[in-house]
C-alpha cells in the first residue's frame, strides 16, 4: 500500500549495490528468479514520541516497496523478450529510481569503455519506449474492431493511442509527451513505463566524487524534466548498511553524511512525487499512512480503508506539533486546536486524524 518503485538502468551501473543499501535496514527480502524485491519501513523521526506517547500494541511504518531488475542493454526489449518480461515486473511502480554509472573503475567492467550519462539515460529509455510501444499496439489492435464499429470512445482512445505511439517513435518518452488529461486517461490503462516519474541516482566511487562533471550531466538531464538527482556511493553505502544504526551514523558522517541514502532517496521521491505521511492514533495501533499533497480527506480516507472513503462523513483533526507541545490528546481538544474537516480538506503532513464514516 506504501510507495513502490523499481530500479532500471544498464548492466553493472550498481543496481543491485544500491538496492542492498536502501533494503539491508529493513525486512524481509527474497531473491526471484531474476529480481530482487523486499519492502522496506519508512523512517520518520515522529514515530518514536507517538509510541511513547500511546504505548501501543502494534506499530505500523509507512512502506517502501523497491523491486530491483537486471540490466537493461541496448536492445534488450526486442531481442528475445526477456528485456519486455523483465520490465513487466515494474509496470505497476509509482516510481522509476533509475541508477546511472558515474563512477570510473577500470576493474569493474561495463557496457561501454566511457562513463556518459546522456549516453546510458538514452539508452534505457529507449527500450522503455520499444516497451510502450509494443503495449500501445496491443492496446490498439483490441479496440480496432470496436472503432471500426463507429464506437465513439474506441475512436477517440485509438486516436490518443496512436498519437502518444508517434511521439515514441520519435524519440520522446510518455513523460516529456506533455499529455492532456484526455490522453491520459486513454493510456492510463497501459501502464506506460516512459510515463513513470523518475528520480536520477548516480552512483560514484566516494563522497569526494559527488559534483564531478557525470554527476553534473546527469543534474542537468534530471533538472531539464523537472525530475530529482541524487549522488549516491553505492559500495560505501551498502557497507554501511549492514552495521549497527549507532555506527551507520558515525560512518556516514566520516563520509561527510547526516542521512543514509535511503533517507536521501525517501526525502527526493517524497518532493517528486509530491508525497505526505499522516497518522492515526491510539493505544492499539500507531500507524504511519501516505499520500499525495493535495488529496482529499477521503481520498486520504481510502488509504486506510475504502469503506471510509466510500462513506466519508467527517475528520477529526489534530496537528503532531500540537500533540507533542501539549501532552495529549485531550489537552489539544481543551486548547481549542483539534479541527472537524469534510470532503473538500486537503490532508497535510503531520495530520493525526480520526475518520467517522457511514458504516463504522
Ligand atoms: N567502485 C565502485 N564499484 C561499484 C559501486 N557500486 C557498484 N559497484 C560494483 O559494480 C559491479 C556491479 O554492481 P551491481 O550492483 O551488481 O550492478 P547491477 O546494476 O545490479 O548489475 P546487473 O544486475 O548485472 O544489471 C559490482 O562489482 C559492484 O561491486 C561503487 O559505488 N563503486
Ligand atoms: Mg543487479
Amino acid at each position: 500500500m506504501g510507495l513502490n518503485c523499481g530500479l532500471i538502468g544498464l548492466p553493472s551501473c550498481g543496481k543491485t549495490t544500491i538496492y542492498n543499501a536502501i533494503t539491508a535496514a529493513g525486512a524481509a527480502s527474497y531473491n526471484g528468479s531474476d529480481m530482487n524485491h523486499a519492502v522496506v519501513n519508512v523512517p520518520d523521526p515522529r514515530i518514536r514520541p507517538l509510541v511513547e506517547m500511546y504505548n501501543p500494541r502494534k506499530v505500523l511504518p509507512a512502506t517502501l516497496e523497491v523491486v530491483d531488475i537486471p540490466g537493461l542493454k541496448a536492445g534488450s526489449t526486442t531481442e528475445d523478450g526477456r528485456g519486455i518480461k523483465l520490465l513487466g515486473h515494474i509496470k505497476n511502480v509509482d516510481a522509476v529510481l533509475h541508477v546511472v554509472r558515474c563512477f570510473e573503475d577500470d576493474s569493474v567492467p561495463f557496457e561501454y569503455s566511457t562513463i556518459d550519462p546522456e549516453r546510458d539515460v538514452a539508452t534505457v529509455d529507449l527500450e522503455l519506449m520499444v516497451a510502450d510501444i509494443q503495449t500501445l499496439q496491443n492496446k490498439v489492435k483490441r479496440l480496432s474492431k470496436r472503432a471500426r464499429g463507429g464506437d465513439k470512445d474506441a475512436i477517440r482512445e485509438v486516436a490518443d493511442c496512436e498519437k502518444v505511439t508517434a511521439s515514441l517513435e520519435h524519440g520522446v518518452p510518455a513523460r516529456k509527451q506533455n499529455l492532456n488529461e484526455g490522453e491520459l486517461a486513454s493510456v492510463r490503462e497501459c501502464n506506460l513505463l516512459s510515463l513513470k516519474s523518475v528520480l536520477y541516482i548516480a552512483n560514484i566511487k566516494s563522497m569526494d566524487d559527488a559534483s564531478n562533471s557525470h554527476v553534473k550531466a546527469l543534474k542537468a538531464i534530471a533538472d531539464a524534466e523537472g525530475s530529482e538527482m541524487v549522488p549516491v556511493c553505492g559500495r560505501d553505502e551498502a557497507e554501511i548498511s549492514q552495521l549497527e544504526p549507532a555506527e551507520q551514523h558515525e560512518f556516514l558522517a566520516v563520509l561527510g553524511l547526516k542521512e543514509s541514502s535511503m533517507e536521501r532517496l525517501l526525502h527526493a521521491g517524497y518532493h517528486l512525487l509530491g508525497l505526505v505521511n499522516f497518522f492515526t492514533t491510539g493505544e492499539d495501533e500507531v500507524h504511519v499512512w501516505t499520500c499525495r499533497k493535495g488529496d482529499m480527506a477521503p481520498t486520504a480516507a481510502g488509504k486506510i480503508h475504502t469503506a471510509m472513503e466510500k462513506g466519508f462523513i467527517r475528520m477529526e483533526v489534530i496537528r503532531y506539533e500540537d500533540l507533542t507541545a501539549l501532552g495529549s490528546e485531550a489537552a489539544v481538544v481543551r486548547a481549542g486546536k483539534q479541527r472537524i474537516e469534510g470532503k473538500t480538506y486537503e490532508v497535510q503532513d503531520g495530520d493525526i486524524v480520526v475518520v467517522l464514516f457511514n458504516g463504522s
